[in-house]
């Protein structure tokens, strides 16, 4: 993200940087190596998530954007059904928990070059109908 730009975006007729606006809280979703801790980093705009190893646990990063504070949670990425019965599932709720009352946002990361395999698409669809009551 540009910061700055989004701040002029975001800024008051005074020019004062809006420093108000009510915390957002999203987690991050998607697939073994997506990207996701990368993008948590991205919105938060600094290296809370560490990259490039494999994510074992969900974890929670705060932040200020434009005076608007930002809670994101990492989570670790899915494999394929078979090999994530139910860890994943369990992370992903643990990892909406983190974010009580729950999450504004889910953000589902994806790469933009793959193929989505019917294995693929069911492991979407597990882990997105896990039960969100947290
Ligand atoms: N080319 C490119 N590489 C990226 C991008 N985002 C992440 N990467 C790289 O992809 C690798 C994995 O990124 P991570 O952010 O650790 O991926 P992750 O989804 O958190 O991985 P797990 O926690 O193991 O599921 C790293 O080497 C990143 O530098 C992107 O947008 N483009
Ligand atoms: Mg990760």
């Amino acid at each position: 993200l540009d910061h700055e730009r989004e701040c002029l975006l975001l800024s008051s007729p005074t020019d004062e940087p809006v420093c108000h606006l009510p915390e957002r809280r999203l987690l991050l979703l998607g697939g073994a190596g997506a990207g996701k801790s990368t993008a948590g980093n991205t919105i938060l705009g600094e290296e809370v998530f560490q990259t490039g190893t494999e994510t074992l646990e969900s974890s929670v990063g705060h932040g200020e954007v434009c005076g608007r504070r930002i809670t994101v949670v990492d989570t670790p990425g899915w494999g394929t059904p078979q090999e994530s019965p139910g860890r994943f599932r369990r992370e992903t709720k643990h990892g909406a928990a983190l974010l009580w009352p729950g999450p504004h946002t889910i953000l589902l990361v994806l790469p933009l070059v793959t193929d989505i395999t019917d294995l693929k698409r069911q492991a979407l669809k597990d882990h997105l109908e896990v039960p969100w009551d947290l």
